[in-house]
């Protein structure tokens, strides 16, 4: 799985060294690029933003970079060209697993007042969101793409982590529990401890479709 992202901002992608995502990358599962959009400004001074025509405040991300970026990046456009903005379509774990099936993915991550209008309606395919709130920049939805993508690539979750999680089956997960069996007086529901997988496996279902009921009605609904 290949996931180009550019950003003014390559520092802010540290936290992708961590963990599951970190040992996807190292292990080659993961072919995450993080490109630095001021590498590709043919300005003297590398400048990629200026004032907005019409006035207003704040930094318009300049035209020229961008492009000579996904450009360098994405030659023959065979990537999926995406840029995350709150006026984007909202990500859903059914939008994850399509992008996930669906081959490259380069995310832009816009910063300050954005990016200039013309370069989204001349090399971008779409834009996506990830929720109803403004962010000061792309960079944590992109990661946040990179992240619930990168956990469909083969090999990165240990087998079966991604059929019983929440939305799976647009159904919020049931509680788990480990050791200790008493923890500060409280127990684990004993047909946890029975052994017996067909009454577990219905009573994480029962527990699924009650959470759903109480907390997310809506994903009831639309089922
Ligand atoms: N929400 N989902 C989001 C965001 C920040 C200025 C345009 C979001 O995806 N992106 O809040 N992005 C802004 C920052 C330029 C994007």
């Amino acid at each position: 799985m290949k996931i180009t992202v550019l950003t003014l901002f390559p520092e802010m992608f540290a936290p992708l060294k961590e963990s599951i995502i970190g040992r996807a990358v190292q292990s080659g599962k993961l072919d995450l690029r993080i490109i630095n959009i001021r590498d590709y400004s043919e300005d003297k001074h590398k400048k990629c933003d200026d004032y907005p025509f019409g006035g207003g405040a704040g930094m318009v991300m300049l035209p020229q970079p961008i492009c000579s970026a996904v450009k360098a990046a994405d030659p023959d456009h065979s990537a999926r060209r995406i840029y995350m903005s709150p006026k984007g379509k909202r990500l859903t774990q059914q939008k994850v697993c399509s992008l996930a099936a669906g081959g490259d993915i380069l995310l832009l991550c816009g910063h300050y007042e954005g990016v200039d209008q013309r370069v989204l309606d001349l090399y971008f395919d779409e834009e996506i969101s990830i929720g109803d709130y403004v962010l000061t920049g792309g960079e944590l939805p992109a990661m946040v793409v990179c992240d619930c993508v990168a956990r469909y690539a083969d090999g990165v979750l240990a087998a079966g982590s991604l059929v019983d999680e929440s939305f799976s089956d647009g159904l919020l997960e049931y509680p788990q529990y480990t050791r200790p069996a008493v923890f500060e007086g409280a127990g684990v529901p004993q047909v946890l401890l029975s052994g017996n997988h067909a009454e577990i496996d219905k009573w994480r279902r029962e527990q699924s479709k009650k959470l759903t009921a109480e907390r997310r009605p809506d994903l009831i609904k639309n089922n």
